[in-house]
């Protein structure tokens, strides 16, 4: 059966088993063109007003990435939850036509968890070490969807994203998180795990690139003159329980079908 909104098809089995089987998927202009300049405008206001433009991964892998100045330099601008501080990124989280391809993926019961944006800075923007998201909020199963919100065109310039295919099926991966000199951001073990070996997904301004809870992914450096803009958006099966990491113990959106309640499920505290 064929994912559909309006008359526009939106995905098909054939999308679903690729997604299912190697653990990504582009679904390209799920944004129109209109809606995506909206939410490029008031990501540059969010950037400037409400972001951290100082934000940073740590872990040895930075030099192993990055030369000397690089890595001094090597920053992205973060913040978490778009949709509290503007009302068109509220909106892009329950868009129907990303609705209705998550349902085919997940459905038909979908949870919002949470948004997270990544801005790779002009020349220097910071790569991303291999990693599932797991390590960053982890759920009991695999029932977890990323959507990459493209903002921009990505390519091997700027910093596209980059997949291990089928790396989901094994499960959660055990990530470096500590190191001699201390805590440092999850990352996979890079004799092992190497960017080389990954699968490149180029996407466009208003494309969607998916990726399941435990694909193994990274990105390399934006070596390009402008911003990279990508905006994270998490989506789970309600039943998917989380138990440690970002956004742990708040209530999701439901953002197609309904929360069922199974035996000892309590109501959402009010207080
Ligand atoms: O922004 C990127 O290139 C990497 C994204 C990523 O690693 C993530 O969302 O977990």
């Amino acid at each position: 059966m064929t994912a559909t909104v309006g008359q526009g098809q939106v995905l098909t089995d054939a999308d679903a088993e690729f997604f299912w089987e190697r653990g990504y998927l582009r679904v390209p202009q799920v944004f129109s063109p209109e809606e995506t300049a909206e939410l490029k405008r008031e990501l540059d206001r969010l950037i400037v007003e409400w972001a951290n433009r100082d934000s940073e991964w740590t872990g040895p892998w930075r030099q192993a990435y990055m030369d000397e100045e690089t890595e001094r330099a090597g920053k992205f601008a973060g913040m978490h939850d778009l949709q509290y501080y503007s009302a068109p990124w509220l909106r892009a989280i329950s868009n129907p036509r990303l609705v209705a391809v998550l349902s085919k993926l997940l459905g038909p019961d979908v949870e919002f968890h949470h948004t997270t944006m990544h801005v790779k800075v002009p020349e220097t923007g910071m790569p991303f070490p291999m990693h599932q998201d797991h390590p960053f909020y982890k759920h009991d199963d695999g029932r977890f969807i990323d959507v990459l919100l493209h903002l921009d065109d990505t390519n091997s310039e700027n910093g596209e994203i980059r997949f291990l295919e089928g790396s989901h099926q094994g499960g959660a991966l055990e990530h470096i998180t500590e190191t001699e000199e201390g805590p440092c951001s999850p990352h996979l073990p890079m004799d092992k795990y190497r960017l080389a070996d990954t699968v490149p997904v180029p996407a466009n301004a208003g494309d969607v690139v998916l990726m399941t809870i435990n694909t193994v992914h990274g990105s390399d450096i934006n070596r390009s003159s402008k911003p990279r803009r990508l905006v994270r958006m998490g989506y789970r099966h309600p039943h998917n329980r989380q138990t440690a990491g970002q956004s742990l113990g708040r209530p999701g959106l439901m953002v197609a079908g309904n929360r069922e309640r199974r035996e000892g499920d309590q109501a959402f505290p009010t207080e």
